[in-house]
């Protein structure tokens, strides 16, 4: 009844004969658990999405114990417990302080009818992740979500599911008991149902019941084993960081020179402006419009010298055009997908009769990375892939278009050894598109680190590229929605998100703009995007006193690159989000759990942005301990509500006590000048930050070519000490000055010392 023996992923594992199946569970760590239920005999294909397979592990040594009613599996030097009922297949994990979590409520099932595990929900248990979701809840009780990749018809509004991504991840809270987290490790049409009390139902129509739990116990180290398991985001260039400018579409090239021109007069932070599809030849991927962009390699250029970067989008569908070189070639290699009766299929997109690549095999991947070629020698940085879930429409552009659809999912797709259906495969047409144009990039400018930009995608997509979520519309509803969703994101295991700032369709009001940019800076991926059709959306559209406010924060935001630079590093390096809900940092405390409309920007600054109309004045919560008023330095005692005014220029931004800040001086583009000074805002308390730099665009620092400066901060007796570096690690920053500014005495102003930064040891004290 119970075997030990290797996983079909080369791992010792532990195998049982249950009512509804075989069950396979193998510790990959002591505290990352696979469970696997076949009906038959289980896949010996890799997981889609799990870079590592079981033996890359770790592993551990388990002891089974077993009594008339249970099965125990415990996992050694405190790990999990796995306790198994043989008599029924249900499940539970306990811990090594006894306890219980993620037990199954009924036995779980796999058989040709699908799968299906529902598992009990505790008291006072939240759920959050689950990828990109509407509404403005930030907790997903009560939801029935949906995985299958879709151009939603109704774009973002509340209740709209599924939406562009499918990301079957999820972690659950509760006070005073691990948090543990969940990868649904199914690509087929799946959802996860939360609707029933005490019950966390998720079902998929076929393959495998197949989980990894990753126990916390806190919320932090859950996330840090999510990218163990489904990866690390790359370090992405530290332009990528700036502001991004976009429009469907910046055309001629005569206007995308205006609106590069209109942002360095009125100074307003740019990095990068976005190509949608009208630079295109007819909708042709990898193909310039010849009158509309004549010399797009002087325009890049030109741009260049400015301190900007062009992003340009593509889609996946290519245009059936006999006389179009990547049709010919797509087509003689046989790349594109065909249908159960072999032939290639064609869809309606943007350049009418369209066919579409199998991202699925490694070779079309290769071919369409090498067909960026025509855009990076062009001098393009980046590049925006659209369209990916894959969405077709129902009918041609030129009679109307409208996304109606996807990909029949009978289509045969995948490498030959792994032949499956679109069925299997569909939620991971973005993701393979995104890993097409990462490693393309990657290949074609192996010096500089690739940028990508997807829409769709499935979980691991973070291994590629940065996402946005996709069509909003300009309405308070999806700003307000718009924290809780990318939050989520983040939980799930993407830092790298953004929403179009101002909202894409429909027109932005002046106020609804103003308290968009407020809140946008927040977003790791800040870029102002909006629909063709809709009414101008840059910052100046909207009146001076908008274009004042914008200017304020994207200045904010500028000033804050060295932090963010160190919380993106972070986020590579472990997969900490870099925009994440107070629970994060908050687990115990259940005020939290559902504080949606505040949001930490890694772990010493927390904004509260307004995200309501005709608001002048909001409540804040302050979870427990010392905070400080970013805009007055004023101290200010938690655990409390305070009613924080907010006129329209005003985002409400507190910082933890113990933050030593790095902030840099006013840029244009990130690029323009060196860090200095360079400003570390201290605020009273203890704490440490370990600051990262490097030259913000190669890999060398994948070979020692970086530094930290650990800043710390402790209060001793009636001082404030600050210890800054020493610096550590090879590269060398521009020689500069450090300013170290101490905010919060009373109504003092705060105090300043300036020296040289030689990278030596220095300690500082001041007097409270
Ligand atoms: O069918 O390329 O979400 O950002 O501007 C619309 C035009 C296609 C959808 C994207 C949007 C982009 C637009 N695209």
């Amino acid at each position: 009844m119970i075997t030990q023996k290797l996983s079909p992923d080369g791992a010792p594992a532990i195998y049982v004969d249950t009512p509804p199946g075989q069950l396979c569970l193998t510790f990959l760590q002591p505290d990352i658990v696979r469970v696997r239920l076949a009906g038959g005999n289980f896949s010996p294909r890799r997981s889609w999405a799990v870079p590592p397979p079981d033996h890359a592990f770790s592993g551990t040594d388990w002891e089974v114990f077993s009594d008339p009613s249970t099965l125990r599996v415990a996992a050694a030097s405190g790990g999990l417990t796995a306790n198994l009922d043989p008599a029924t297949g249900r499940l539970s994990f306990t811990d090594g302080q006894k306890r219980n979590f993620c037990s199954d409520a009924e036995p779980p099932k796999a058989d040709s009818s699908g799968v299906q595990c529902v598992k009990e929900v505790a008291d006072s248990e939240h759920f959050y992740g689950f990828g990109e979701r509407t509404g403005i809840q930030l907790e997903r009780s009560g939801r029935w979500m949906h995985n299958w990749t879709t151009d939603p018809a109704q774009m973002h509004s509340t209740g709209v599911d599924p939406m562009y991504k499918a990301i079957p991840v999820y972690l659950a809270v509760r006070p005073g008991g691990p948090a543990y987290g969940l990868y649904f490790n199914n690509t087929w049409r799946s959802s996860f149902d939360l609707r029933m009390p005490g019950q966390l139902m998720y079902l998929a129509e076929a393959g495998e019941l197949d989980y990894y739990l990753v126990y916390g116990p806190t919320p932090s180290e859950v996330t840090e084993k999510f990218a163990a398991l489904l990866g690390h985001m790359p370090l992405p260039p530290r332009w990528s960081l700036g502001y991004h400018q976009s429009r469907w579409s910046y055309t001629p090239d005569q206007e995308v020179r205006r609106i590069a021109a209109e942002l360095r007069r009125r100074k307003l932070p740019c990095d990068v402006l976005h190509l949608d599809i009208d630079y295109m030849d007819g909708y042709r991927v990898f193909t310039w419009d010849k009158e509309r962009f004549p010399n797009p390699a002087r325009l890049a250029a030109d741009l260049r010298a400015q301190g900007f970067r062009l992003v340009s989008i593509i889609d996946p569908g290519v245009k059936s055009d006999p006389d179009y070189a990547v049709y010919r070639s797509g087509l003689e290699q046989d790349y594109f997908i065909r249908d159960a009766s072999r032939q290639v299929v064609h869809r309606y997109v943007w350049p009418d009769d369209s066919v579409f690549p199998d991202f699925s095999r490694p070779e079309v991947r290769a071919w369409w990375g090498e067909l960026q070629r025509t855009l990076t020698d062009t001098g393009i940085a980046g590049i925006w892939n659209d369209m990916n879930e894959p969405v077709v429409f129902s009918l041609p552009f030129s009679q109307g278009g409208g996304s109606v659809g996807s990909l029949p999912v009978d289509c045969p797709q995948g490498p030959p050894d792994e032949r499956t259906t679109h069925a299997e495969v569909h939620n991971l047409y973005g993701s393979g598109m995104a890993q097409a144009s990462y490693e393309g990039l990657l290949k074609l400018r192996p010096e500089d680190r690739p940028f990508n930009l997807c829409r769709s995608g499935f979980a691991g997509i973070q291994r590629w590229t940065a996402s946005w979520m996709g069509d909003n519309a300009s309405s308070w509803e999806h700003l307000e929605m718009s924290l809780p969703q990318l939050m989520n994101m983040g939980l799930s295991g993407t830092p790298f998100v953004g929403v179009d700032i101002g909202g894409f369709t429909d027109h932005a009001t002046p106020e609804l703009f103003a308290r968009w940019i407020e809140a946008g800076i927040l977003y790791p991926f800040c870029r102002g995007h909006s629909a063709i059709g809709t009414i101008q959306q840059q910052p100046w559209d909207f009146g001076e006193q908008v274009e004042a406010i914008a200017r304020k924060y994207l200045e904010l935001r500028y000033r804050l690159l060295p932090y963010l630079y160190t919380l993106f590093y972070q986020a590579h390096t472990t997969g900490q989000p870099i925009l994440r809900p107070l629970l994060y940092h908050f687990p115990d405390d259940p005020a939290v759990f559902h504080l949606h409309d505040q949001a930490m920007l890694g772990p010493s600054l927390m904004a509260a942005p307004i995200v309501q109309p005709g608001r002048h004045a909001r409540s804040v919560y302050l979870p427990a301990g010392v905070w400080y008023d970013y805009w007055t330095s004023e101290r200010l005692e938690g655990a409390s509500t305070i009613l924080a005014p907010a006129p329209l220029d005003h985002l409400p931004l507190y910082v933890r006590a113990g933050a030593a800040l790095p902030l840099g001086p006013l840029m244009a583009y990130t690029d323009e000048k060196p860090l200095d000074p360079l400003t570390l805002e201290v605020y009273p308390g203890n704490g440490q930050f370990d600051f990262y730099e490097d030259d913000g665009h190669s890999f060398a620092y994948q070979d020692g070519e970086f530094t930290v400066t650990q800043l710390a901060v402790s209060l001793e007796g009636g001082r404030l000490v600050v210890s800054v570096g020493p610096r550590q690690g090879r590269y060398q920053p521009d020689p500069r000055r450090i300013i170290v500014r101490v905010h919060g005495g009373g109504s003092q102003p705060p105090v300043e010392e300036t020296f040289e930064d030689t990278g030596a040891f220095r300690r500082l004290y001041f007097d409270l």
